[in-house]
């Protein structure tokens, strides 16, 4: 059995970084939408998240509503009860029915959610994506997101820190068709095949669920027991693959990391099953959001794009810097 290593704290501070991308609004000098907003600022934004119960998506909605009051914009905010386009998109048609000034949006696949987010913008709302993205985005004034392939490189360089003669490495995912999570393998992949010691598994497809990513890590250990690594590419997946690894007794051989910082997942880094968590900042995403939105409402300049940044969190500064990162279950 190989022991774990605690990995160096070069990793753990690296790489928080943000990029700006300057660009204009659609439409610049346009004013507000179709909506009941007016030219002085008095907008109505609607948020429609991945999914409900994401911690991830209530700490960005804490980020929005935030900023909304500061601005002096309301906002109001509805999500699917699964990471699924079939249950998105009704909720977009309806809130394209109640006209706000411009929505923010986190869709469920790049290429399902493009025809209703393209009628969005048809119907004079303002667009912004946050967190995941769709095939063509050019109906959007504003993207907003982590850099997710650099944060599934910078997962595979902390499996390869705790394992440095190589192994197994395997990766479970949600679905394909979510920008962020393909972005993020692609990352891993990247960099896993830079080095020969690693022999890539692949992907699995857990679908947003905690129990399936179990069922899915047992499974893959029951058929290779000498894993070393597995990348869990979100937070069910996180949390599923952690239990997975415990159920098989393989949690003191295997290092798993994780995307994302829910509390779930942050008391499996504590337990030490969990290794490392790629944490986001998706309250910054959801206020840049809403001054996006306002900017395109007011015509000001838009940044067409912003990446925001990322911290390993790893048990070593959990304490420290990386408890800041930790996502919320309210605001
Ligand atoms: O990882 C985040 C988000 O970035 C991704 O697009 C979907 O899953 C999360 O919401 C975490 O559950």
């Amino acid at each position: 059995m190989k022991s774990k290593r605690h990995l160096v704290s070069l990793l753990a501070t690296g790489a928080v970084a943000a990029l700006v991308l300057t660009g204009c609004a659609a439409g610049d000098g346009d004013t507000a939408g179709s909506g009941s907003g007016s030219s002085d600022g008095d907008y109505k934004l609607a948020f429609i998240q991945g999914v409900t119960g994401d911690e991830f998506y209530v700490t960005m909605q804490c980020g929005i509503e935030a900023k909304a009051k500061e601005l002096g914009v309301t906002v109001n905010t509805q999500g699917p009860a699964k990471f699924d386009p079939t249950l998105q998109k009704p909720i977009v048609d309806s809130v394209v029915a109640s006209k706000p000034d411009a929505l923010l949006i986190a869709p469920t696949d790049v290429t399902a959610m493009q025809r209703p987010l393209q009628a969005a913008a048809d119907a004079g709302i303002k667009i912004i994506l946050v967190d995941t993205t769709v095939e063509d985005p050019s109906m959007a004034s504003s993207q907003i997101s982590s850099d997710n392939k650099g944060g599934g490189s910078e997962a595979f360089t902390a499996i390869q820190e705790q394992h440095p003669d190589g192994g197994k490495v395997l990766v479970i995912s949600t679905d394909p068709g979510v920008s962020t999570v393909d972005a993020r393998i692609a990352g891993f992949e990247e960099s896993a095949a830079k080095d020969s010691k690693f022999e890539y598994l692949g992907v699995q497809y857990s679908h947003n669920d905690p129990a399936e990513a179990a069922k899915l890590a047992s499974a893959a250990l029951a058929k290779d027991p000498d894993i070393v690594g597995i990348f869990a590419t979100n937070t069910f997946a996180a949390e599923g693959t952690a239990t997975g690894v415990r159920q098989a007794d393989k949690q003191d051989s295997l290092s798993i990391v994780g995307f994302d910082a829910g509390p779930a997942q942050i008391k499996q880094l504590k337990e030490g099953t969990v290794q490392a968590l790629v944490a986001q900042q998706p309250e910054v995403i959801g206020s840049d959001a809403v001054e996006q939105a306002v900017a395109a409402l007011k015509g000001d300049k838009v940044e067409a794009k912003i990446q925001t940044g990322f911290q390993i969190i790893t048990a070593d500064n959990i304490d420290t810097e990386g408890a800041d990162y930790i996502y919320k279950s309210s605001c």
